[in-house]
């Protein structure tokens, strides 16, 4: 294991990390700050900075439970402080793209929550911002951490070698149950104004950008269908109204969902592949069940986020007797990230993607080179996205994805 000797880690020069955002992403987000160094033996000493959020008594309770030196109430001082290098956005998506351009402006570092924006329109100008400052040096990535698990990017590497010859099929879910409960409250991930589409941006985006990536190409057009299936909920009482185990608390009062429950979508790959993509929060009995399966030629591989830690494959130039799908174990030295961290056999988590974003962004700015997926690459799942909704509206007519 490669794990760096603590005092190795205390020489490096730091680098100042001010994120913005404190709730589920932002205390997932810290744990990869704060482990990311002391696991991999980075070129820089990633320091918690200054958190930011707009509840000054919440956001310094977070500042002393995750190791936040500092902690601000208004993102523009955040971004202003000499001690802040990186900045990363862990806020919902309607801030995205004016805190982005702002940190980018000021010579910051940015990486930013999935996914980029709300509109293609804010994507476009947080895509050109990142280009300008890719020539000053400066790096950005969108926080898709599923590509970061041992087994998607093991993934990866055999499609890009050519385990599987010529894709035919592409075939990804990402279901949850959270909102099954026509009671659960109206919190801002159900508000097209804060988050700007329901599950198509929350999970759907996930699973454009993580086909996208293990396809190694992009989609060309997608014929959709969507859903909201409860259309009025309770106002969530009080503000701080977030997202937890048992859900905020409920008010008398009820508003409109203006955002999808469901997305369903098929879509040809630019290879002529097909794909097909499901992404929902009714899913009653799936808590976190992100599942893709891509068939080729030459072979298939399956992944299942909750067995997280194996990829299934199958070798179809096998003879046919002694085929069919066998279960690597991602656990080997040798498989993405695992060199850092314990013997074979011991398996990482969901908040390991995190800690190998964090190492993956710290080596990229210390080479000096574009991490990925860059923002360019969040601009076009948010085509993907749009090409989605307008299919929808059009009752599932062949919409191309524009370029
Ligand atoms: C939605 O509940 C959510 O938190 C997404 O926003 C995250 O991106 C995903 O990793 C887990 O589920």
């Amino acid at each position: 294991m490669g794990q760096p000797d603590q005092g190795d880690e205390a020489a490096k020069p730091p680098l100042g990390v001010g994120m913005v955002g404190y709730a589920f992403m932002g205390s997932a987000h810290s744990q990869g700050w704060r482990t990311a160094g002391r696991v991999f033996d980075l070129p820089r000493r990633p320091v918690l900075a200054a958190v930011c959020g707009r509840d000054e008594r919440a956001v310094r309770a977070m500042a002393d439970r995750h190791g936040w030196a500092a902690a601000e109430t208004d993102w523009r001082s955040l971004i202003a402080r000499d001690d802040v290098d990186v900045v990363d956005i862990c806020t919902p998506g309607d801030s995205h793209a004016e805190i982005a351009v702002a940190a980018l402006a000021a010579g910051k570092h940015v990486l930013c929550e999935k996914p980029l924006a709300n509109t293609v329109e804010e994507a476009e100008a947080m895509a050109a911002a990142a280009a300008e400052a890719a020539g000053r040096g400066q790096m950005s990535m969108v926080g898709f951490n599923y590509r970061r698990l041992p087994a998607t990017a093991l993934a990866r590497s055999m499609v890009a070698e050519g385990r599987l010859g010529t894709l035919r099929h592409v075939r990804v879910t990402y279901l949850q149950d959270w909102l099954t409960d026509p009671e659960f409250p109206l919190t801002w991930r159900l508000r097209r104004d804060k988050a700007g589409s329901g599950a198509l941006g929350d999970l759907g985006a996930h699973i454009v950008d993580l086909a996208q990536y293990l396809a190694g190409e992009t989609l060309g057009g997608v014929s959709a269908l969507t859903e909201t299936f409860v259309r009025r909920r309770p106002l969530p009482a009080g503000a701080s109204a977030g997202l937890s185990a048992s859900g905020p608390a409920r008010d008398s009062r009820t508003d409109d969902v203006t955002v999808d429950d469901a997305a369903l979508f098929t879509a040809r790959l630019a290879s002529g592949a097909l794909a097909s993509f499901e992404a929902s929060r009714f899913a009653s009995g799936r808590k976190n069940s992100l599942r893709i399966e891509l068939n080729g030629e030459r072979g298939s591989l399956a992944f299942d986020l909750e067995r997280l830690n194996e990829l299934a494959y199958h070798d179809h130039t096998e003879p046919a007797a002694r085929a069919g799908f066998r279960r690597i174990l991602v656990t080997e030295p040798d498989h993405p990230y695992l060199d850092a961290w314990w013997p074979p056999g011991h398996g990482l988590g969901y908040e390991h993607t995190f800690t190998h974003q964090a190492r993956d962004f710290v080596q990229a700015v210390a080479d000096g080179r574009p991490p990925t997926p860059s923002f360019a690459d969040g601009l076009q799942v948010q085509r993907v996205l749009a090409a989605v909704e307008e299919s929808a509206r059009k009752n599932s007519t062949y919409t191309p994805v524009a370029v």
